[in-house]
């Protein structure tokens, strides 16, 4: 961890009032510039100091460092100046991104395949020199707990758990007594690599049988183009284009139309998914499971089966429900600069 910061970026020169803000503004609404960089995609947001989103820009996330600090360059600059016709004042900038975050220093330590050449890279020096703005950065998972504490169904509750699902990632982050657990090296929460088997499936940390390798969006994929290369996915009224095409939507589209196929890799999902939960509860026992991402919906009720079956009793109590949060991951990059800012 103390190793020196591998990668260093410079962004070229903006003339100053390309991003001033007219700070006397009586009628400026507080806000903040949102950053998540995920395994797919790359998105930014205007987002007020009530949680709502002005504005989002949503591009692939590029393969390449330089290619993706540029693209967050454009869109952070885009979003300046787009704020200021919208009436915000951005105060700050909050990023959530996969990989392990030391928070303190803005620095993402390392990451898994899914964000390529993100190891030790210095986030906040170049975006606060460009923006002349204060940056925050942590975890996205982390980032959805925080959005869920402040706007979402974890206001107010002092033990929560937060399971997202995106690309190919499960994973949960963790409020205890009111704030994130970060861990000794930042890898706390990583939740998404919980084995649930001991010869699972290949995960992208490159160990086998970690939950993300079963439940997340890209190994419902995995399957989906399993079966579709089988011919034993498309049901009446179903098409794809090319075999690329195929996603995790379209298994779920095919369960929901009677494939038996489909239906029991999304069971088989739902289980892994129960057993990391369950896993969870006996370690932090919180009173709240909240789920969220494009599969939250589906997980809810096998979550909750699993629990029932399976929990000690006196972790039965706990509840689980759906997020009803958009983009958690921005929101709560946004809530690291507005609780920040206005604290002090
Ligand atoms: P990330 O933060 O990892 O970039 P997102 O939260 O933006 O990911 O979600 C994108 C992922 O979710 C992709 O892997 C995509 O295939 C999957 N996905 C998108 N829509 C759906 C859907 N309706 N059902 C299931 N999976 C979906
Ligand atoms: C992976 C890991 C986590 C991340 C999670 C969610 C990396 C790059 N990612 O488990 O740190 O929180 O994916 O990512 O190490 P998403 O792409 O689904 O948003
Ligand atoms: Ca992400
Ligand atoms: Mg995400
Ligand atoms: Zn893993």
């Amino acid at each position: 961890l103390s190793e020196p910061v591998q990668k260093t970026f410079s962004f070229p020169p903006v003339p100053e009032d390309s991003v001033s803000q007219d700070i006397d503004h009586i009628l400026e609404t507080q806000s903040a510039l949102g950053i998540d960089l995920g395994g797919t995609n790359l998105r930014v947001a205007i987002v007020t100091m009530k949680g709502k989103i002005m504005r989002k820009y949503t591009q692939p996330n590029p393969k390449t460092y330089e290619e993706r600090m540029e693209l967050i360059l454009s869109m952070c600059k885009q979003a300046m100046t787009d704020a200021v016709s919208l009436n915000c004042r951005i105060l700050g900038v909050g990023v959530s991104t996969g990989g392990r975050v030391n928070p303190k220093d803005g620095v993402v330590l390392d990451s898994t395949k899914l964000i390529n050449e993100w190891n030790r890279i210095d986030l906040r020096s170049p975006l606060s020199q460009l923006l002349h703005l204060p940056v925050w950065v942590d975890n996205d998972g982390n980032c959805a707990a925080l959005a869920e504490r402040k706007f979402g169904h974890g206001k107010g509750v002092e033990n929560f758990v937060t399971v997202i699902t995106g690309t190919g990632n499960r994973k949960a982050w963790i409020i205890q007594h009111g704030e994130l657990i970060h861990g000794s090296t930042f890898c706390a929460a990583e939740l998404g690599h919980i084995m649930v088997s001991l010869d699972g499936p290949e995960c992208s940390c490159g160990s086998r049988g970690c939950v993300e390798a079963y439940a997340s969006g890209l190994a419902l994929q995995r399957e989906a183009k399993r079966l579709h290369d089988e011919d034993l996915l498309l049901m009446e009224g179903m098409s794809v284009n090319n075999k690329e095409q195929v996603n995790a939507s379209h298994l779920v589209q095919a369960a929901r139309l009677g494939n038996s196929k489909a239906e029991g890799v999304l069971q088989t999902a739902g289980v892994a998914l129960g057993v990391a939960v369950v896993n969870i509860l006996h370690t932090v026992n919180p009173s709240l499971v909240v789920l969220s991402g494009v599969l939250a919906q589906h997980y809810e009720s096998p979550v909750r089966n699993f629990i029932t079956q399976h929990a000690l009793s006196s972790a039965r109590e706990v509840k689980v429900m759906t997020s009803d949060l958009d983009s958690p991951a921005l929101l709560g990059a946004a809530s690291m600069v507005l609780d920040y800012t206005t604290r002090r």
